[in-house]
C-alpha cells in the first residue's frame, strides 16, 4: 500500500478542529488530530506545505520509519507546532494500519489491559456552592472522578470555570480575554472549597483540581499540605512546567499527588520528572506530543517508576484525540485516569465517533482503527473562527501564567 494524498481539514463545529487526512491507493483513509488552540493554523501549514508531500509514495506501514523521518529529518526538533505536526500524520497511520488490518488500534498496541478507561468529569462554578452543586451532578451521572473549579471571594476570575455546563470553553473569538489572579486569595480559598467539597460529596468519588501553572514552589507547597485533608486524587500543573527542578522543593513538602505534562511535547521534557519519582501522573496529550508511537515510549518508561498515564483531553483536541487517548489508556499497564470534557453538539455532525460513556467509563468501540470517521463535507458547513485563549495579569498589571 501507498500513500497518495495528504492534506488538512480545519473546521470549526462549536470550536475550531484540524484534521489531517491521510489517503492510500487502497481507498483507505487514516485521521489525525492537528489541533493547537489558538495557534491552529500553524499546524496545518507545516502539515499541508511541508510535510504532505514527503508522504506521498511512502508505505504507511513504516510508522517507526515515518516518525524519526519528520522528527530527525527535520533537524529543527521538538516544541509544539511541530509536534502536533508529527504527532496527527502518527496518529493517522495507527488508524490506517488498524483498517488495514481489521483490528482496533488498541490491539496493536498490544491489547486490552482493562474493561473501560475511568475518566474524570469538569465541575465548576462562579461560586463555591455552585461548583459542589456542578460536581454532584457528574457523581450523579455516574462519574467516579471529579475535577473542581470555582470562583473565591477576592478571586472571581479563576482558571477553568466556563460559560454553559458541560462544555468547558476558554478559547474566545477576537482578542485574547484578560484576567486577573491573585495568589493569596487563591491559596485561602481552594481549601475551602474541597472541605466543602468532602462535606457534600463525601469520601468515595475521587476529587482533583487543576492550579494550571500559576504558582511559585512555595506557594505550590502550601495549597498541596493544606490540601492534603481533603484526600486529592491529584493537583494539577502547581506549577510552570518548564521548571522541573521546583518540583523537589514541591515533593519535599507535600503528599498531595502532583499530576503534569499538558504542556510537554516529547519524553524529554517527561524524564527529570518521571525518573527522579517527582510526579505522580503523566498528563501529556496524545495529540501535542507526538502521536501514539512516542506517548507508548513515555508510558514505559514511566511504569519504570511507578508513575501513571492522566492523558490531557480538554474540548479543545478534536474527538479524534480522544479516541486515540482511549485506545492508548486501553492498552498501557500504568493507567492512571482519563481527562473527558465533552464536546460541542456541533462536533458530532462532523465526527462520528464509535466510543461511548457508561458506568464512569468511556469504552473503545472495536471498530477497526480509531473508529472516528471525519464527514469533511459537513465540516465545510463550519469554517474556521479565529480565537484565542485568555491571558492573565495580576492585579497591578503584570503579565501572568494562565
Ligand atoms: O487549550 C488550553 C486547554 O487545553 C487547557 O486550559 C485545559 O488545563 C486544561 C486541562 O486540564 O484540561
Ligand atoms: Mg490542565
Amino acid at each position: 500500500m501507498r500513500i497518495t494524498n495528504a492534506w488538512t481539514v480545519v473546521c470549526s463545529p462549536g470550536r475550531n478542529f484540524v484534521t489531517l487526512v491521510i489517503e492510500t491507493d487502497a481507498g483507505l483513509r487514516g485521521v489525525g488530530d492537528a489541533t493547537l488552540n489558538g495557534r491552529e493554523l500553524a499546524v496545518a501549514s507545516y502539515l499541508d506545505d511541508h510535510v504532505a508531500a514527503l508522504l506521498i509514495g511512502r508505505d504507511p506501514a513504516d510508522i517507526e520509519d515515518i516518525w524519526h523521518g519528520l522528527y530527525k529529518g527535520a533537524y529543527w526538533r521538538r516544541g509544539p507546532v511541530t509536534m502536533t505536526a508529527i504527532g496527527a500524520v502518527d496518529v493517522a497511520l495507527w488508524d490506517l494500519k488498524g483498517k488495514a488490518l481489521e483490528t482496533p488500534v488498541y490491539n496493536l498496541l498490544g491489547g486490552r489491559a482493562r474493561r473501560g478507561v475511568t475518566v474524570y468529569g469538569h465541575a465548576n462554578g462562579a461560586t463555591i456552592d455552585e461548583a459542589v452543586e456542578a460536581a454532584r451532578g457528574y457523581v450523579d451521572m455516574g462519574y467516579r472522578a471529579v475535577r473542581i473549579q470555582s470562583g473565591l471571594p477576592g478571586l472571581e476570575q479563576p482558571y477553568g470555570v466556563g460559560r454553559g455546563e458541560l462544555y468547558y470553553e476558554p478559547a474566545e473569538r477576537g482578542h485574547p480575554v484578560e484576567e486577573v489572579f491573585e495568589p493569596g486569595p487563591y491559596l485561602r480559598g481552594v481549601p475551602r472549597l474541597f472541605e466543602r467539597a468532602r462535606a457534600e460529596l463525601g469520601w468515595e468519588v475521587d476529587l482533583l483540581h487543576d492550579a494550571h501553572h500559576r504558582l511559585t514552589p512555595l506557594e505550590a507547597a502550601q495549597l498541596g499540605k493544606s490540601l492534603e485533608p481533603y484526600r486529592l486524587l491529584w493537583l494539577e500543573d502547581p506549577v510552570a512546567a518548564e521548571a522541573q527542578e521546583s518540583l523537589r522543593l514541591v515533593r519535599n513538602h507535600t503528599v498531595t499527588p502532583i499530576a503534569i505534562g499538558e504542556v510537554f511535547n516529547t519524553i524529554f521534557d517527561t524524564h527529570q520528572l518521571i525518573a527522579e519519582q517527582l510526579i505522580d501522573y503523566i498528563r501529556t496529550t496524545v495529540a501535542h506530543s507526538g502521536g501514539l508511537t512516542h506517548l507508548v515510549r513515555v508510558a514505559h518508561f514511566a511504569e519504570v517508576f511507578h508513575v501513571r498515564t492522566g492523558c490531557h483531553g480538554p474540548t479543545d483536541l478534536s474527538p479524534v484525540n480522544l479516541a486515540a487517548s482511549l485506545h492508548f489508556q486501553t492498552a498501557v499497564h500504568n493507567f492512571g485516569l482519563q481527562e473527558y470534557m465533552r464536546h460541542p453538539d456541533e462536533a458530532a455532525e462532523v465526527f462520528d465517533v464509535g466510543y461511548w460513556f457508561d458506568d464512569g467509563m468511556l469504552h473503545v468501540s472495536d471498530r477497526p482503527g480509531l473508529g472516528v470517521e471525519l464527514n469533511e463535507e459537513r465540516a465545510a458547513d463550519f469554517p474556521y473562527q479565529p480565537a484565542y485563549l485568555p491571558v492573565a495579569r495580576r492585579r497591578d498589571g503584570t503579565v501572568h501564567s494562565w
